[in-house]
């Protein structure tokens, strides 16, 4: 009996160490240290890349969307041109005499530019406090043309180890690898050509710029996961997205196609209800859907004079008794032949000529009324200048008009990305070499003497001309 009362006693013991030992123990850590919670306003707490300094030293596309995205939202985003040229696109498909092209000032929002001749000894003086000020530069140029400046890797890295490097090439590493590389050149290695267009038609490029646009997209993920490792390692790394592989990844459900074909047929592609055979590669499937539901563009009334009056209309399992409803064939729902999907597969041309006889009775914004209550998925074929006079794409700032000192108003696409708490502002695209003078001095901080003397090299571009020399007078 006593032994047990000892034992008793020493497990209430035991039990009230433990607790106390816990009690003792700090609270377990469950967020990382984080900075304190701002209180300002959603959006009036700068913008989420604020400090961030991009050395740009893109052109053309690719690069620049790259950067201009990064601009967005906050960064200080230098770009560096070549004096009295600049990005070439300045001078491209110019519409308005003498004011840089809509190309140009579409794709360099919000940032700054400085004139700098990189193969010059004051202009590489300039890029190195460039590169030791940045914290990260973005390229796309010509495989090798970094280096051939002289700005290779471990050169940038031994001015500054956080300093992150980002390239767009047309190719990885591999047979091209120094290929140069232009839009659809990347649509076309990246397999988007072979499987865009019609079965028995050619190859198509498709008007979306996913081999440039798409690729600077790539980039900028890119850029911000490097910086966010750097806030770890310290240090920074070289990012590179080639057109070839981003156009690939965009191409993905292709790739899938690819391997599902070895299994059979693509019985959700339109050729198969055809009675159209495969053959080794993923062919172009028209406007069937990725997603393997059945789907075709319709057209709307009107189709006779506006080359837009269509609609993707998709036949989405789920919805099939609504759609059958709709167009007024309710005995489709119980038939056979079409209340089941694989019933329809091979009745696919015959549902979509019934179903587009019902669209062509009404208009493309009819049709996508009338469907979206029903939750039928439709998408009316949407023009350019539809787009541009679209009330709510003012208003979220996806279209958005701009001010230029040279070409007056011009509208522009915003950024397409939102951020409660970083709202971009779309600010005017800048002129040739607009800010090369608060660069040197206010960014870079060289002297006066120095500013001088860098202008005077011609390193930022023309030098004003020496008077002609005095005619010697005649003794
Ligand atoms: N000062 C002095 N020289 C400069 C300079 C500056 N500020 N900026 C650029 N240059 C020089 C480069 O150093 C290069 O000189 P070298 O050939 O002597 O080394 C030269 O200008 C031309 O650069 P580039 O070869 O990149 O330009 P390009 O017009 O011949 O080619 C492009 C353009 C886009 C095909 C090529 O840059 C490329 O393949 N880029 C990678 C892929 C890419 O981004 N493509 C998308 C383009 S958008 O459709």
């Amino acid at each position: 009996m006593a032994k047990k009362k000892v034992t008793k006693s020493r497990a209430k013991a035991k039990v009230k160490a433990k607790a106390k030992a816990k009690a003792k123990k700090p609270a377990l850590k469950l967020v990382a240290k984080a900075p304190k919670i701002s209180t300002r306003p959603w959006g009036k707490d700068g913008k989420a890349l604020d400090g961030i300094k991009v050395l740009d030293f893109t052109h053309v596309q690719s690069g620049p969307t790259c950067t201009q995205l990064l601009a967005w939202f906050g960064a200080d985003v230098i770009k560096v041109e070549r004096p009295g040229q600049g990005d070439i696109t300045r001078g491209q498909l110019m519409d308005v005499p003498n004011a840089d092209s809509l190309y140009f000032t579409m794709l360099n929002h919000n940032k700054r530019s400085i004139t700098l001749d990189s193969k010059s000894k004051e202009g590489m003086k300039v890029l190195e406090r460039l590169v030791k000020t940045c914290d990260v530069l973005v390229e796309n140029f010509a495989p090798g043309a970094l280096d051939r400046m002289g700005l290779t890797w471990e050169r940038i890295h031994s001015w500054n180890r956080r300093m992150i490097v980002a390239s767009v090439k047309g190719f990885g590493p591999g047979p091209y690898e120094e290929c140069k590389v232009y839009e659809n050149v990347a649509q076309c290695a990246g397999g988007a050509a072979s499987t865009t267009g019609f079965h028995d038609g050619i190859p198509l490029v498709t008007g979306a710029q996913i081999g440039d646009s798409g690729t600077g997209l790539h980039l900028a993920l890119g850029i911000v996961c490097a910086l966010m490792q750097r806030n770890r390692t310290g240090r920074g790394q070289r990012v590179l997205c080639a057109m070839q592989d981003g156009v690939l990844n965009l191409c993905r459900v292709k790739l899938r196609d690819q391997q599902r074909l070895a299994h059979g047929p693509l019985k959700e592609y339109t050729q198969y209800g055809q009675g159209i055979p495969f053959g080794e590669a993923v062919p172009r499937a028209g406007n069937d859907s990725g997603g393997g539901q059945p789907g075709v563009i319709l057209k709307c009334k009107g189709w006779e004079t506006d080359p837009n009056a269509y609609i993707y209309f998709i036949t989405q399992a789920p919805v099939w008794e609504k759609i059958c409803d709709l167009i007024g064939e309710p005995g489709w729902k119980t038939h056979p032949d079409y209340a089941k999907p694989p019933a329809r597969l091979p009745r696919l041309k015959q549902i979509f000529e019934r179903i587009e006889q019902w669209t062509m009775t009404r208009t493309k914004f009819e049709v996508m009324n009338l469907c979206n209550d029903l939750d039928i998925p439709v998408g009316p074929i949407l023009s350019m200048k539809e787009l541009a006079e679209e009330p709510s794409l003012r208003e979220t700032g996806t279209v958005v008009e701009v001010d230029h000192p040279t070409r007056g108003k011009y509208l522009s696409v915003g950024n397409p990305i939102k951020l409660s708490d970083s709202i971009t502002e779309v600010k005017r695209s800048p002129l040739l070499g607009e800010h090369t003078d608060e660069i040197l001095s206010k960014v870079l901080k060289f002297t006066p003497r120095e500013i001088a003397e860098i202008k005077a090299s011609g390193a930022t571009g023309e030098v004003a001309k020496a008077p002609p020399a005095k005619a010697i007078a005649a003794e």
